[in-house]
């Protein structure tokens, strides 16, 4: 019966004489003179390397595993006698992790510097930023202020929530007057009552704050969002922006008042502008005119004018036979319309940057 293996092949198992090499001989100070010049020139080595490559060089020249430096060295062991060998072994382990701390240090260092040369250079241009500027409309609500603070008009605001009486009754606008149609402004729904609140719908309402408030002489000019549901169109949008201008003083006439308007058309158009008073009617200026400006051959609307109604004086408590003034409204959308040459104001709010970039 063939012998059982525990292998299971039998020429695998047998054993076979060993063949051991001949270790020549070596001296305890020959073995410390080659692990010290070993220890010195890894650590030297290994203590300039700049890339991968030459750490890897390193590596494999001192501590490699089949023909490194440090492995030749622990071969010339067995050549040592028994008595030298425990005090060789000890030099032998201190020089081994020298080595390997320096490798390891090496490594770190590569490893730094790679992430150094991922870090963010701040001495590199950053990446300039897309920078917006001013809607159209603000400039030329800008361009109208300072216009008119030279004319000697204060820039003043009023709420865009208002009551009857500011926007219709001390305008003179009576319960029965059309344009207090609730089709023809935006009242407001939670303010129902006997006096509705609605998004004031001209900014005629400043006029009267200011003047309540305010004693004569008086200039002010006040730019601000108006609402009305008119269908849009090239020169209606259901919100837009007026400019009202009102100054009363002692003896200002009509003329004060046309020359005030032309003055600031032709600074704000151009000096080729023509203006155009058109006899009309408005319940809070006697007399009252439409005033025109013609664009491409065109006459268009800009705004309503006058003298302020006596009433209107006498409602906030001015003495109407001591000062008289004059009021103005103007579309702004239109003026800036045709200060731009747009065709069309409901560009200004289709929110198109291709159109926008261009002011
Ligand atoms: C008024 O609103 C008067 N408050 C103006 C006024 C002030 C008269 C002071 C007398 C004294 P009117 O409703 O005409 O007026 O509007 C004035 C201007 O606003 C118009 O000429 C036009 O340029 C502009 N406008 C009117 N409705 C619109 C709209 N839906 N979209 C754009 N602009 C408009």
């Amino acid at each position: 019966m063939p012998s059982s293996s525990r292998c299971g092949r039998p020429s695998a198992c047998r054993s076979r004489p060993r063949s051991r090499k001949a270790v020549p001989t070596v001296s305890l100070d020959a073995f410390l003179a080659e692990i010290e010049s070993l220890r010195a020139d890894a650590v030297a080595a290994l203590g300039v390397v700049a890339d991968e490559a030459s750490l890897e060089q390193a590596r494999i020249e001192f501590l490699g595993a089949k023909s490194g430096r440090l492995k030749s060295i622990q071969k010339m062991l067995g050549g040592l006698s028994v008595a030298e060998r425990p005090a060789a072994g000890k030099h032998f382990n201190d020089a081994k992790q020298a080595i390997t701390a320096a490798l390891e240090a090496a490594q770190g260092r590569l490893a730094g510097t790679a992430a150094e040369a991922d870090a963010i250079d701040v001495t590199l241009p950053g990446d300039p930023l897309r920078l917006g500027h001013l809607h159209p409309i603000t400039q030329t609500i800008r361009r109208v202020q300072e216009i008119m603070s030279r004319l000697g008009f204060e820039s003043v605001d009023g709420p865009e929530v208002e009551d009857q009486w500011h926007n219709f009754e001390a305008l003179a606008i009576g319960a029965e007057h059309p344009a207090r149609d609730p089709l023809d402004n935006f009242y407001l729904a939670v303010a129902r009552g006997a006096d509705p609140l609605l998004l004031r719908s001209q900014t005629s309402t400043v006029q009267i704050r200011v003047m309540e408030q305010r004693k004569p002489p008086l200039r002010i000019v006040s730019l601000g969002r108006v609402y009305r549901p008119d269908t849009a169109d090239a020169t209606h949008y259901p919100m837009f922006h007026q400019v009202e201008g009102l100054l009363v003083e002692q003896g200002t006439t009509m003329a004060h008042l046309k020359s005030v308007l032309r003055l600031f058309a032709s600074s704000f158009l151009g000096g080729d502008v023509h203006v155009r008073f058109r006899p009309s009617f408005f319940p809070f200026t006697e007399p009252s005119v439409e005033v025109d400006m013609e664009w491409g051959g065109r006459w268009i609307e800009m705004g309503g004018a006058g003298m302020v109604d006596p009433a209107v004086l006498a409602a906030v408590g001015y003495d109407p036979d001591q000062v008289s003034g004059f009021a103005f409204g103007l579309g702004v959308e239109r003026i800036a319309a045709r200060r731009y040459g747009v065709a069309d104001i409901r560009d200004f709010y289709r929110n198109d940057v291709r159109f926008l970039e261009q002011f």
